[in-house]
């Protein structure tokens, strides 16, 4: 028992027990050892957390931008500092390499913080002039922010959050996903230690059911953030609209990789294996399904599946693993029957299909798929449309541009895609007709934190990213004052 780690909510700049006595237990997906508890949490804290942010609201937003700015500089640098311990406690946490937990999920965290920094001292309002008046634009902070965050990317995406709605001057009630809540925690330590003013960072643990959603409904919440499952989204659509409440949903994908045929597949194919499988496939951005000119498609194959057979699955805490374990039992159950039901669609399994052969004993207990790769299902079958969000892509032929589009086009998710051509013009164009959020061409996941992020279709509403966080996170307000 002594090596479970216990956490607390964060509440008013105090560390508090829950109003409940159940427990949630958090287990380590590499080898399924219990790691930690958190308290499944109420709707009074919810309550509790919600009046500490309002408390704490009027003297946060009577700050200037710039000195929120700072604030946002001093978290990143004190989060900067417990890098290491961030990407050790995501790997120990969601199963993911260590490799990956420091350059992605450690990094990205702290960049997050000096990102929106940056951008709030670059941050000019609109002034728009008329023959005889002047019109000013003004953003103020919406009020109290609801911030609830996903598995996959735990403190990646609970940072790209909690920065732009600071800096806009709202306080923030943060509800982190269940099966993660190590790096959450670690984050209001840092903002303990810096000494952010008592209530404008309140963070509350607990599954969807008892916290997530009493703080989508609560009337004193006027934003919500949501990123997670489309399913999921459409409750917190529900429970956020009655109030009226500004709301952002990130949801699922279901995203096209597509090869034309004039592709450099030597120096191509890390990208496209990358796309495929970073974070095991645990990524909404991730290319579950490649599509691929018929001309060099038996080419293009094998050079696939030689790369994916040198791809290292193992033990997470290794330096050179490539692909760790999925977060939990459950979800590995739901990526394993995708795989049983792509083989009664009439799929060929060319790959992978279950837990990787020869895995160390230490880890028998733990959550694991192979890399898995399906060849000969219908582009409008369940597994090609569905999202799996695990290590698991399903191959499809294609003749021409038209083609490839109308297959891509073919899910009701529309969060991203990429193209890998030789020919640019070509794959910008063909960019501009896939109805997704989010294109590269010959790249994926190259990431500028000033574009635009989110989806079309069941895959979200409204957008996050660089000005558009900072629009979302406030309330545009116009002044006219006639000459
Ligand atoms: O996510 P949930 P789950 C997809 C992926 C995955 C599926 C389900 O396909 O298999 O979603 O994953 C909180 N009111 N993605 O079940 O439930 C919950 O506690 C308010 C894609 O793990 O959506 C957690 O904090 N909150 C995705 C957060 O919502 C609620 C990343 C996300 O959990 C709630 C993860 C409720 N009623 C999964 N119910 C992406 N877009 O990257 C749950 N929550």
């Amino acid at each position: 028992m002594s090596d479970i780690t216990e956490l607390s909510n964060f509440i008013n700049g105090e560390w508090r027990p829950a109003n409940c006595e159940h427990w949630i237990e958090d287990y380590s997906p590499a080898n399924g050892a219990h790691i930690a508890r958190i308290p499944c949490s109420s709707s009074e804290d919810i309550d509790a957390a919600v009046e500490a942010a309002l408390d704490a609201a009027d003297n946060w937003a009577n700050l200037s931008i710039a000195e929120r700015a700072d604030w946002l500089d001093t978290i990143a640098g004190a989060l900067e500092e417990r890098a290491e311990e961030v990407a050790q406690l995501e790997s120990l946490d969601t199963g993911k390499p260590i490799s990956l937990a420091r350059s992605v999920d450690a990094a990205r965290s702290v960049a997050n913080f000096r990102f929106f920094a940056e951008q709030g001292r670059e941050f000019e309002s609109e002034v728009f002039e008329m023959s005889d008046a002047t019109n000013r634009v003004v953003y103020k902070p919406v009020g109290v922010a609801g911030l609830i965050t996903p598995w996959n990317l735990p403190l990646y995406l609970l940072s790209w959050k909690v920065a732009p709605a600071l800096l806009m001057g709202n306080t923030v009630v943060a509800k982190p996903s269940e099966m993660t809540p190590m790096t959450a925690s670690l984050l209001a330590e840092v903002i303990e230690d810096v000494g952010l003013p008592r209530g404008v960072f309140n963070l509350v643990h607990g599954n969807g059911i008892d916290a997530g959603a009493p703080l989508t409904s609560h009337p004193d919440v006027n934003l919500i953030s949501f990123t997670g499952g489309t399913t999921t989204g459409r409750e917190v659509a529900k429970s956020a609209s009655s109030g009226f409440k500004k709301l952002s949903l990130e949801l699922g994908g279901k995203n096209a990789t597509i090869i034309r045929a004039d592709v450099d597949i030597e120096n191509m194919i890390h990208g496209i294996v990358r796309a495929s499988f970073l974070n095991q496939g645990q990524v909404c951005l991730c290319g579950s399904r490649i599509l691929i000119h018929e001309s060099i498609y038996d080419t293009f194959v094998e050079a696939f599946l030689n790369a994916v057979a040198n791809m290292v699955v193992g033990d997470p805490a290794d330096e050179g693993t490539e692909l760790g374990a999925l977060i939990s039992a459950a979800h590995r159950d739901k990526v394993l029957s995708y795989i049983d039901l792509a083989e009664e669609e009439g799929g060929d399994i060319l790959c992978g299909g279950g837990a990787p052969v020869g895995i160390p004993q230490a880890f028998e207990n733990g959550y694991w798929v192979s890399p898995t790769v399906i060849d000969g299902l219908a582009p409008d079958s369940r597994c090609s449309t569905e999202e799996i969000f695990g290590p698991v892509v399903t191959l499809h032929p294609f003749s021409d541009d038209e083609e490839a589009i109308e297959i891509a086009n073919m899910t009701d998710y529309g969060l991203a895609g990429s193209i890998w051509t030789a020919d640019i013009e070509a794959g910008s164009a063909m960019a501009e007709q896939i109805d997704s959020g989010m294109i590269w061409v010959n790249c994926w996941l190259h990431r500028d934190l000033r574009v635009p992020f989110g989806g079309v279709k069941n895959s979200g509403v409204g957008r996050e990213g660089g000005r558009w966080s900072l629009g979302f996170f406030s309330e545009a307000i116009n002044i006219c004052v006639k000459h």
